[in-house]
């Protein structure tokens, strides 16, 4: 006889296998919680947009760990760099009926309708770095604008006022936009700037694509000297571009973000990637899932929820020996933890 029990363990396998979503198992409420939490059994959809990378990787791994201790059934869809397909995903999320919706990424024109759908069922929506334009829709964002600046002031204090840039820039996603005021800002305030060469791809192989896109640009305009790429995807890309054209010793690389393979790509010997300006991925994870689980428990998390970024530079790494994000965060207690979007009642249950 068919076990309907069995049937449904093997298809969420199978499901979760196949990449179609991830779950975080449902642990039992919290004692002194408001509800639903003191009870348990809630339900929240994370949609991605981006399934690719590092940033992504330990992001989700941050989220679902979160979402462990808060009692949350967590379900991760991983939208593959598909507007269609994370519109899809947040239909069907809808249609599950879940208590919360973490919109990660994306292109906001294809997905401010079905979020206000969403809003109109009675689930919370929150959005991690995608403008949803919406007043019900808190944002969870890194500071961008501090990022950026913290890594174009590593820049002029490594190369001075004056230098031929490389720029790596997508328009249309929120974080890069942001970074993207800043560049521009800082160019009309240093004349001595010059950007020389202007790409950029997100796809599922940015690092691979950004590679072939540098080596087109690096070959172009020899002279050269800083590249500007604040997401570590880029970074990688134009690391490996330099690396391949032998121009390794001759270019400075500033990005956004780190992981343990950034901080190994950043550490080895010749590496051109300087400096990055970064947040713990997995600490961004675990304040959207509070942020959700604040709206749920009817607690307002702010219309804005900012976790700040710190400048890792080549040196302080190399000299601290440090090899993973998990020794970063031990060393630096600032990117190890965030206070953002908490309450007395996650004391023991935050990241
Ligand atoms: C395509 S957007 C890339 C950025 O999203 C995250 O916010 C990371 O910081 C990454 O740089």
């Amino acid at each position: 006889m068919n076990d309907p029990i069995r049937s449904l363990r093997r298809l969420v396998s199978a499901m979760a296998l196949a990449g179609i979503c991830q779950l975080a198992a449902a642990a039992p409420g919290i004692p002194g919680a408001p509800a639903p939490f003191d009870k348990g059994g809630v339900k929240v959809a994370l949609v991605a947009y981006l399934s690719a990378g590092d940033f992504y990787q330990a992001y989700q791994a941050g989220a679902l760990q979160q979402a462990k201790a808060l009692g949350i059934d967590l379900r991760i869809y991983p939208g593959r760099q598909d507007a269609a397909e994370q519109r899809n995903q947040i239909e069907q999320a809808i249609n599950q009926k879940v208590d919360a919706i973490i919109v990660d990424h994306g292109l906001p024109e294809a997905l401010k309708d079905v979020a206000q759908k969403a809003l109109d069922a009675g689930i919370k929506v929150v959005a991690f770095d995608v403008n949803l334009d919406n007043p019900k829709v808190p944002q969870v964002e890194q500071s961008d604008h501090v990022i950026a600046r913290k890594a174009l002031e590593q820049a002029v204090a490594e190369n001075g006022t004056g230098f031929k840039a490389g720029y790596v820039y997508v328009a249309g996603f929120a974080p890069l936009d942001r970074r993207n005021e800043v560049w521009t800002a800082f160019k009309q305030q240093h004349a001595g700037v010059a950007e020389k060469a202007r790409f950029g791809v997100v796809n599922g192989t940015t690092a691979a694509s950004v590679a072939d896109q540098a080596k087109a640009a690096l070959r172009a305009h020899p002279d050269i000297g800083v590249v500007f790429a604040p997401y570590d995807e880029f970074a990688r890309g134009v690391k490996l571009a330099a690396r391949e054209l032998g121009l390794s010793g001759k270019l400075r690389i500033y990005s956004a973000d780190v992981s343990t393979a950034d901080i190994q790509e950043i550490t080895e010997p010749g590496s051109p990637w300087v400096a990055t300006v970064a947040t713990n991925p997995a600490v961004i994870g675990a304040v959207t899932v509070r942020t959700a689980a604040l709206s749920i428990a009817g607690q307002d998390p702010g219309r804005r929820v900012v976790v700040e970024p710190v400048l890792l530079t080549q040196k302080q790494l190399r000299e601290a020996g440090v090899k993973t994000v998990e020794e970063l965060s031990a060393k630096l207690p600032a990117f190890g933890k965030s206070e953002a979007a908490t309450a007395p009642w996650m004391r023991n249950a935050s990241r």
